[in-house]
């Protein structure tokens, strides 16, 4: 069955009926298997490469279930999937050209990887056999062993080299990567095996009969032995780590958190996985903040549900901390000699290998309804005054004003972001952030779920940095081409003032003068036009915004234009500047 996509989406690019209704060529079976598999789209940067699978999935599918969604530059193609599945916990497709295609899409599957998100990367290569080469391009676009450029962040590859096989692979790789813990998957179909003409008739196939979900609980002693533990325990600290966007997960989680009366500590690297208004939130952003150390020390009980960095996070607690630790995780399944991703080694006295969300749900059961919180709430910080100039907190606050109860999704955040500038009330309300800090994710990320989020009656919001948003500028054409409705605001310091930040830190450690921090950072003289980037590929530019007072009327505009189907760029011209606790996690300075 074809999947449901966008009405709105699925009447651009209608090609002309071919009349072709039986796979002829190895292409239509690949492109038959995507559409076996429900993938609703393709993200692609074309190429000869797969010139047959191009031909089959506009003239053999009539461009539908997936639909191709062309983008400019392959890593905002991989990177508009990788945002697809931060929403919709499921992979689409990402189609790039031979060898070249595959290194522009590296960083944005590099980011997926570390995210865990799945997607399904499409890539060709040159006729494999030597005999059938066009000369001269056939040759520089083919490679042995081109898996060998992403291995290391994929969690499966393959070169199929028969239509059979390449169904199976791809059957195999949206299986891999849509399985716990998820990750992209890579699959390079050559190019003569794509354009010849078939031989035999495959007999079909039931796709999910190969691909059989994977629950993965906790056995129900070790739920046992992790509740006994938690009954136990007097002063329990959550730290609530990776999770799906469901809201019966994250009901649970608060129920989880209830019964314990835990201190529960969230992270912005990744989706919102507790209600930040909530008084058991103990706060903690990327870095775990003065608000939740004294509740790391204190804890006899840390619970860590996937927590990206565990050994990072218990630091705070000292260098052997006397709580006892339960982690839940499937993470060690894909742990590798390349990336070092999975971070240092933390101490654990119970482990339990399963998916965090059924761990909960069981952890309930256990400990039966309890209702009395134990730990009294860390308290959150004091309201501040109004910021001095113009910096990302008057974007925060503005924005929050502007949109008011209205339900917002953050589709990305600049590194600069603090934890306290937004409410998280929903699972939806922050989808994370890119992954592996490859700086340029953010615009491509927040399309693709922008796409997943349209019609949901959520507004999709991208606060990017200056930097972060003209690595991937490309992505707003994208958006505005298929009708992805998006608010880009951009925290524009011009400069990649994150460097700077390192640049005063050398100079301060070899004492050398703070004021040349900013050269070979600055993005000025001139000054980029933002919002005219915007207008140049057909979204509507507000600014430069160069005063707080401006903000709020710009927003409203944006967001109306937003409401009205369309991309919106709102360039505002902040101070080059981080908070001083910010500053120092950043530069691992001490003060
Ligand atoms: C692909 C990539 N290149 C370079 C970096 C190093 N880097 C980290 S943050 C940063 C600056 C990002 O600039 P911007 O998005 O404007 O944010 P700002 O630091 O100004 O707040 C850079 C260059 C990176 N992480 N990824
Ligand atoms: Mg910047």
């Amino acid at each position: 069955m074809p999947h449901a996509a966008d009405p709105a989406i699925a009447k651009l690019e209608r090609p002309t009926p071919s009349g072709v209704n039986a796979p002829g060529f190895g292409s239509d079976v690949v492109a038959e298997a995507l559409r076996a598999l429900d993938i609703p789209y393709i993200a692609l940067t074309p190429g000869a490469s797969y010139r047959g699978l191009h031909d089959s999935i506009v003239n053999y599918l009539g461009n539908a279930t997936p639909q191709m969604l062309l983008c400019v530059h392959e890593e905002a193609a991989v990177a508009i999937a990788h945002g697809y599945a931060k929403v919709t916990g499921r992979a689409m497709a990402a189609a790039v050209h031979s060898n070249v295609g595959l290194l522009h899409a590296t960083m944005a599957m590099f980011n997926a990887w570390c995210d865990r998100m799945p997607v399904i990367v499409l890539g060709a290569t040159g006729p494999v056999d030597a005999m059938k080469r066009r000369p001269w391009i056939d040759w520089v676009h083919t490679a042995s062993d081109q898996g060998a450029l992403i291995r290391g962040y994929t969690k499966w590859d393959d070169q199929p080299s028969s239509p059979g096989a390449a169904r199976e692979a791809l059957i195999r790789g949206a299986w891999i990567a849509n399985t716990a813990p998820q990750g992209p998957v890579y699959i390079n179909l050559d190019a003569e095996m794509q354009e010849a003409k078939l031989s035999e008739t495959l007999l079909p196939i039931d796709a999910a009969r190969y691909a059989p979900p994977v629950a993965a609980g906790a056995p129900a002693a070790q739920v046992e032995q992790a509740a006994a533990m938690l009954r136990a325990a007097k002063r329990v600290v959550i730290l609530a780590g990776r999770a799906s966007r469901s809201v019966e997960a994250w009901n649970a989680r608060v129920a989880l958190a209830e019964a314990l009366g835990a201190s529960v500590v969230t992270d912005l690297k990744i989706g919102a996985s507790f209600p930040t208004n909530h008084p058991l939130h103990a706060g903690g952003p990327r870095h775990i903040t003065p608000d939740s150390i004294p509740a790391m020390r204190d804890a006899d009980v840390v619970l860590s549900l996937d927590w990206v960095d565990l050994a990072g996070a218990l630091q705070h607690a000292g260098p052997s901390p006397a709580a006892k630790i339960i982690a839940v995780s499937l993470d060690h399944r894909v742990h590798n000699g390349w990336s070092m991703d999975y971070q240092a080694l933390p101490p654990v006295d119970l482990f339990l290998s399963a998916d965090p969300d059924l761990v909960v749900a069981e952890l309930l059961k256990a400990l039966g309804p309890r209702n009395k919180p134990r730990v009294a709430a860390t308290a959150h910080a004091a309201p501040q005054p109004e910021p001095a100039g113009f910096t990302n907190e008057h974007i925060a606050r503005t924005l929050r004003r502007v949109v008011g109860e209205r339900a917002v999704s953050l589709t990305h955040l600049p590194l600069s972001w603090e934890d306290h500038w937004w409410t998280f009330r929903h699972p939806l309300d922050y989808l994370g952030s890119d992954g592996g800090g490859g700086v340029g994710g953010g615009p491509g990320i927040s399309v693709g779920a922008a796409l997943a989020l349209k019609n949901s009656g959520r507004l999709p919001v991208a606060i990017c940095g200056d930097g972060d948003f003209l690595m991937g500028v490309t992505a707003v054409w994208t958006a505005v081409h298929y009708r992805i409705p998006l608010l880009f605001v951009i925290a524009n310091n011009r400069s990649f003032y994150n460097d700077e930040l390192h640049q005063e830190r050398m100079a301060r450690m070899r004492a050398r003068p703070l004021e040349n921090k900013w050269i070979g950072q600055r993005m000025a003289d001139p000054d980029i036009d933002l919002a005219a980037m915007g207008r140049a590929q057909g979204a509507i530019g507000f600014g430069p915004i160069e005063k707080p007072a401006d903000l709020a009327p710009a927003l409203e505009q944006a967001i109306a234009a937003v409401d009205a189907g369309g991309v919106a760029v709102v360039d505002v011209r902040v101070e080059p500047g981080y908070s001083p606790g910010l500053t120092a996690a950043m530069t691992r300075a001490k003060s």
